[in-house]
């Protein structure tokens, strides 16, 4: 069974990524989790300045979801430049490595990119325009606005010859529009979905649960958003789409294929079990080997939408 794929021109061993801001730059996940059984990994998302992030508590259970308000917690750009990459290409050689970037303004993305190509030892970017926690951000996030996306996107085109990946936010009327404008401005590959706004309240304090007040849903509760978010990407684009939101398990990552990515992402998962990437892309081989299907590419896009729209004559 042909699990491996040639992306961005380069070998990916396996589909399943770990997604970004759930696994740092994989120093805590090391002793536990088996990276070389993992295709990638996308690190916490890195502004230019280190940030502290928002009050805890940062992640509380939501039903069937999480939500949380980590606040873009994380180093600062330097101390990924000095520490972080030497750190992962020391111990995680074998990984392909997407540096997630953000920031409040198009000057800050572009800032942080010109400081990592100096430094490189990593595949690519994924530029995160679509963090739902970010107070100090005025307007809203850039990936629910194509005009403001188009600016970032367009602008870190010119700085780099690396592969972007462009996360995009699943509350936009139409995400395969915006899917669009990434691509159409430069991006390499999209990745849907980011997570959506959420609120969960005490009754008893009659306060937010979360420190920060909202927060962003994920998990299961976000899977087929997240499905329906790649198909509709997919009906507008070409460029290699990245299916994030809610795989818990290898059969919510087949339906990510089956709508239309080539990589997957996974993490709510890692949070209750620090393994599970690993064992959902053995799951996928194992899918594979029962259905007799030799190739992954064989399942990528397999999903057509031929159902009949009911009302219509
Ligand atoms: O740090 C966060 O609170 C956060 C980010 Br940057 C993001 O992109 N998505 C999310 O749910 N939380």
């Amino acid at each position: 069974m042909q699990i491996e794929q040639e992306i961005f021109g380069v070998r990916f061993r396996n589909p399943v990524l770990l997604a970004g801001g759930t696994c740092g730059f994989g120093e805590e996940l090391n002793d536990v989790l088996d990276f070389d059984r993992l295709g990638g990994i996308v690190t916490k998302s890195v502004t230019y300045d280190p940030r502290v992030g928002n009050a805890a508590p940062r992640v509380v259970e939501a039903g069937n979801a999480m939500l949380n308000s980590i606040g873009l917690a994380n180093p600062g750009v330097e101390v990924v430049c000095s520490d972080k990459i030497p750190w992962m290409n020391e111990n995680l050689p074998s990984l392909q490595v997407f540096i997630s970037v953000a920031g409040h303004l198009k000057e800050e993305y572009c800032a942080i990119v010109k400081r990592l190509e100096k430094t490189g030892g990593f595949l690519g970017y994924e530029l995160n325009l679509s963090c739902p926690n970010d107070v100090k951000m005025e307007g809203m996030p850039f990936a629910l606005d194509p005009e403001s996306l188009k600016e970032v996107v367009s602008s870190v085109r010119e700085l780099t010859d690396r592969p972007i990946l462009v996360k995009l936010a699943p509350n936009v009327p139409d995400i395969g529009l915006v899917a669009q404008a990434a691509e159409v401005n430069g991006a390499d590959g999209v990745t849907l979905i980011n997570t959506i706004p959420g609120l969960a309240i005490d009754v008893h304090s009659q306060k937010a649960e979360l420190g920060a007040g909202q927060g962003g849903v994920s998990g299961p509760a976000l899977r087929a958003v997240g499905v329906y978010a790649v198909h509709r990407a997919r009906q507008k684009t070409r460029i290699p789409l990245v299916g994030a939101g809610g795989i818990m398990n290898e059969y919510d990552a087949i339906q990510y294929l089956l709508a239309g990515a080539s990589l997957v992402q996974v993490g709510t998962a890692t949070f209750a079990n620090p393994r599970a990437a690993q064992g959902i892309a053995r799951g996928i081989v194992r899918f594979c080997e029962n259905q007799k299907i030799d190739c992954i590419s064989s399942l990528i896009g397999a999903y057509t939408d031929d159902v009949e729209v009911a009302g219509d004559v």
